[in-house]
């Protein structure tokens, strides 16, 4: 267990990797919140004295730290305002839109800042409390952007890496947010900022040259102070060889026969799964399937489209619209389509078990994955990782990072509804080489890159910073 002080790597996210629990007795406990994420720092966590903080997703409460299956995780406590004007107000109301394009508008409110400079700060102390001299530090995504600096200032001797899961806006669009200048100096702290992309760590650099002043050399940013901070891309992946295994199950073979049976035995089954989410695309895509329904070129009967979007956000205005949007375009293509015993769109507003993902994707003859925008997109790697018969096709939007290494998908473009449904019947019309040709250069891409090689890869760089630089800076200009 880490005591104060002993931690020689820690991890620093919005939530700790747990829900509460209530068992049948009454008993509150913990149940471990699947990730990639924490199983790929796991085995690091372990060899190296590691402690997790977050909240524990509970709000007005104070949990003592505590260890989880060996995991020592450090809960840092979160007021019901704070979840109200932190996370659902600024992280998912002004920063979440605005670094997704703008696909809803965000929201400037001086409150919500300072709701996120006072949980930040709190962030930061807590590491700072726990973190053992000359430490790492790994703070991860949007709603911890100002903890670099602020921990720096407490602990100059921790080594800091801040990785942002999602993407990273162009100047144009970054300009827009009050707090510009606080948030790029947040990030500055970090000794590397990782991104999905590189083009998102481009835009980065070239924000801090233009609004901070900052002299930059390709990745790399020189601080008056002699610090040096790296902007850098690290692709993040999934556990490739454990959804394939589980996908491989006995269970989830049959699950996936009975899902099929399920829906009709149709020639062609259709998948999306998401966080019901306005980046997602998942309007658009029930459009063009209901569209080549109602022109004929699939039946209901040949070609079912299975919907699964989990519960996300749901205090959140944005996403309660969207959940009616959803709910309405799915009543009416299935009563216009719709026969009896057959709808067109199978959809749940709800979220599964991991293996019961496993067995919808191994149902799947085509999966397809619209995002307007989306930092990478973990589901379209899922996906890949569990067809090993090199069967299955996946459509992707050219706007999901996964784009970038999903090369061989059916590529689409999720604002045109035309071009997606020809993507579409190009996937559903392929022949069993062309699919296996794709799925095959794809698996063999996400099986040389996975998570763990992903963690590896931003620890690793991490370990490695010199961190400082002898140039001499001219002062940085202001804006
Ligand atoms: C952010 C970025 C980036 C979904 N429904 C269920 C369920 N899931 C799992 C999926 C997948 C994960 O949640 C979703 O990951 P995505 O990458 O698709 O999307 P975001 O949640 O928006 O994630 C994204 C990611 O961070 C990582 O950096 O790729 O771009 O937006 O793993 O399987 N899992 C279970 N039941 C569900 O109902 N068990």
């Amino acid at each position: 267990m880490t005591t104060s002080g002993s931690a020689d790597l820690v991890i620093l996210a919005n939530r700790l990797p747990v829900d509460r629990v209530r068992s049948a007795d009454g008993t509150l406990g913990w149940r471990r919140s699947p990730g990639g994420l924490v199983s790929a720092l796991e085995p690091i966590m372990r060899n190296n004295d590691g402690a997790w903080i977050g909240w524990p997703g509970v709000p007005d409460e104070d949990v003592e730290p505590f260890v989880d299956e060996g995991l020592s995780l450090v809960p840092v406590p979160m007021s019901a305002q704070e979840v109200e004007e932190f996370y659902e107000g600024f992280s998912n109301g002004t920063l979440w839109p605005l670094y997704h394009d703008v696909v809803a508008k965000p929201e400037f409110h001086r409150e919500w800042w300072d709701s996120y400079v006072a949980v930040n700060e709190r962030f930061a102390e807590k590491a700072a409390e726990i973190a053992a001299e000359g430490a790492t530090v790994w703070v991860q995504d949007y709603q911890m952007q100002l903890v670099p600096r602020m921990l720096r200032e407490r602990r100059p001797d921790l080594r800091i890496g801040f990785y942002l899961h999602i993407p990273f806006p162009p100047t144009e669009l970054f300009q827009q947010l009050p707090w510009r200048r606080q948030i790029l100096e947040g990030l500055l702290g970090a000794d590397i900022v990782g991104f999905q992309l590189n083009g998102a760590a481009q835009n980065f650099v070239r924000l801090v040259r233009q609004r901070v002043g900052h002299k930059t050399h390709r990745d790399t940013v020189y601080l008056p102070d002699g610090r040096t901070v790296q902007a850098r891309a690290f692709p993040i992946s999934i556990d490739t060889r454990g959804f394939e295994e589980l996908a491989r199950s006995e269970s989830v073979t049959q699950r996936a026969a009975q899902i099929r049976e399920a829906l009709g035995n149709p020639k062609t089954v259709l998948l999306g799964i998401d966080r019901l989410d306005y980046t997602k695309g998942i309007y658009p895509r029930l459009r063009a399937y209901s569209e080549l329904v109602a022109e004929g070129r699939f039946s209901v009967d040949d070609a079912v489209f299975v919907q699964v979007a989990t519960p996300s956000r749901e205090r959140v205005e944005q996403y309660r619209v969207l959940r009616d949007d959803i709910d309405r375009l799915v009543g009416r293509i299935n009563g216009d389509l719709g026969r009896i015993g057959q709808p067109a769109i199978s959809y749940m507003h709800s979220s599964f078990p991991r293996h019961e993902m496993a067995a919808l994707y191994r149902a799947a003859d085509i999966m397809v994955v619209t995002p307007y925008r989306d930092g990478m997109n973990l589901v379209a790697k899922e996906y890949v990782a569990c067809r090993y018969d090199n069967d299955g096709a996946l459509v992707l939007s050219e706007f999901a990072g996964a784009a970038e290494e999903l090369r061989q998908a059916w590529r689409v473009n999720p604002y045109d509804i035309n071009g997606m449904k020809a993507a579409i019947l190009e996937a559903a019309h392929a022949d069993d080489r062309e699919v296996t040709r794709r799925m095959k250069a794809m698996r063999k891409t996400i099986m040389e890159h996975d998570v763990a090689g992903w963690a590896a890869a931003f620890l690793g760089a991490l370990s490695e910073v010199q961190g400082t630089h002898s140039k001499t800076l001219r002062p940085s200009r202001r804006s």
